[in-house]
């Protein structure tokens, strides 16, 4: 009892300041996130992988997705009006190739986001696989607005060696539909695309956002198709409503600098 009393004095006798200090802040909070520690797929709206233990990025469970001729969208999440990103967004998540994938790259979209609330062509991005590297595509009904070269092919580049690799992509909208928006690409931290003048949408979806995410979509061009058993699993994936704690130019690191001060008075 003695010495509980005298630790209480001696703590009154302090007042106790806590200082975070964090190198850069953005207001930037995460919409979505999945680990699939939940044992489910119950976050996706469209689900046609599964939950499996084998060799997870992080935790217990990674997602498992058939990449099968004959399939369109894999996995989709609907964010929603209210929801989705309003002029920027961050994306993050880890993907690895099966070791017994057969569809060498075209068709392939390793990610793709659609700015209607349904499932239809209205404004459109996604990132295609082709045999030289990887188109970023900007696309609405009536044709392309930007579709840059990637300096990126996959394949060959080291996403197809049995690991997992980080994907992670940024972007803001462009205005008025000038030719002044911002995407940037990163493959496992390295900047492997830059644009300043991306043009996200035009004309009639001058204004609107992204509120359908898919990872992957589509399979195989006639060709290269995608055959049974070809499978990618993903894992840990984000969806944020800008650049956390970044200036969008550099992928977001965890918090740095953080002190705890404590100031005796
Ligand atoms: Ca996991």
């Amino acid at each position: 009892m003695k010495r509980g009393i005298s630790y209480f004095g001696r703590i009154a006798q302090w007042s106790i300041a806590l200082t975070l200090i964090v190198s850069s802040s953005h207001a930037s909070s995460i919409l979505f996130l999945d680990g699939f520690e939940s044992g489910k797929t119950s976050k996706w709206s469209v689900a046609t992988g599964y939950v499996t233990t084998l060799n997870p990025r992080s935790g217990a469970y990674c997602i498992a997705v058939p990449y099968e001729d004959g399939q369109t969208h894999m996995m989709r999440i609907d964010l929603g009006v209210g929801i989705a990103p309003t002029n920027e967004f961050f994306i993050r998540f880890w993907v690895k190739i099966g070791a017994n994938y057969h569809a060498p790259y075209l068709g392939w979209k390793w990610i793709r986001l659609k700015h209607g609330q349904v499932d239809g062509i209205q404004a459109e991005f996604f990132c295609n696989s082709e045999s030289w590297g990887t188109q970023v595509v900007s696309y609405q009904t009536g044709g392309f607005h930007d579709n840059p070269s990637l300096n990126w092919n996959w394949y060959t580049g080291g996403m197809a060696d049995g690991n997992w690799h980080k994907v992670e992509v940024f972007g803001k909208y462009n205005t008025d539909s000038q030719a002044n928006g911002i995407l940037r690409v990163w493959g496992d931290g390295n900047l492997k695309f830059e644009s300043t003048s991306f043009v996200w949408r035009t004309d009639t979806w001058a204004n609107d956002t992204f509120k359908l995410f898919y990872l992957p979509s589509n399979a195989g061009d006639g060709t290269h198709r995608a055959q049974s058993g070809d499978i990618i699993y993903y894992d840990d994936i984000e969806i944020w409503d800008g650049m956390p704690f970044a200036d969008g130019k550099n992928p977001p690191k965890p918090p740095s600098g953080l002190k705890l001060i404590i100031t005796p008075q």
